[in-house]
């Protein structure tokens, strides 16, 4: 990516759950998921602008396997919204597996967007909860900035990148997905429909 193609004024940098508990010794490791931690704070240096998500669960949230008895993690459930994968214990408030990656460096980021602390619903875009249709918010705050094209890096490609980049593009913003900052879970070929379905979406790649 050339850094003279950023525009300072209108283009502002998405560093999407780059956590504890996403890392390797976290409860949902995304295999590399640290590797993506200098290339983000490297690309971090070329934006005026940088938002961070932090995925945000109360204790027994219900996308928690632990919350289904007899269901494992990585199994499927029907939730009143739809079919929900359910998960290692993840990203519990104010633990150190919802911190963020102690050598993420990017002090001049200007907002940190939490996400499914509604114990009923599980959030992968940082736009819009699981039902489609619970806002986070982050769209009007995007828009009220005159921001018009994102860059999206973090974890995990085919899940929290995936549905944020998916959302950007249906609010009307242009997408860049930075593949090299990103890593992926990778469950039963989602990283490959994920690329396929940003693709269709009008998503580019830098
Ligand atoms: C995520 C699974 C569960 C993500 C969050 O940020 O990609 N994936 N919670
Ligand atoms: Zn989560």
């Amino acid at each position: 990516m050339n850094a003279a193609l950023v525009s300072l004024e209108h283009d502002v940098l998405l560093v999407v759950d780059v956590q504890n508990d996403f890392c390797s010794s976290g409860a949902l490791a995304v295999p590399q998921g640290e590797a993506v931690v200098p290339l983000v704070n490297q690309l971090a240096q070329r934006f005026a602008h940088v938002v961070l998500t932090q995925d945000w669960h109360p204790p027994r949230h219900m996308s928690f396997a632990s919350s289904h008895p007899g269901r494992q993690p990585f199994d499927s459930v029907e939730m009143p919204y739809g079919t929900q994968t359910l998960w290692p214990d993840h990203c519990i408030q104010d633990s150190w597996g919802a911190a963020f990656h102690p050598d993420l460096q990017i002090p001049h980021a200007e907002l940190i967007l939490r996400k499914g602390y509604r114990r009923q619903i599980d959030s992968y875009s940082v736009f819009y909860e699981n039902d489609r249709s619970t806002p986070t918010g982050l769209g009007g705050y995007l828009r009220e900035r005159s921001f018009r094209r994102l860059f999206l890096a973090g974890l995990a490609t085919d899940y929290c990148v995936l549905y944020s980049a998916l959302d950007a593009r249906r609010e009307g913003f242009e997408v860049v997905v930075v593949q090299e900052a990103c890593r992926a879970i990778d469950l039963d070929g989602s990283l490959a429909s994920a690329l396929a379905a940003m693709h269709a979406a009008g998503v580019e790649f830098a």
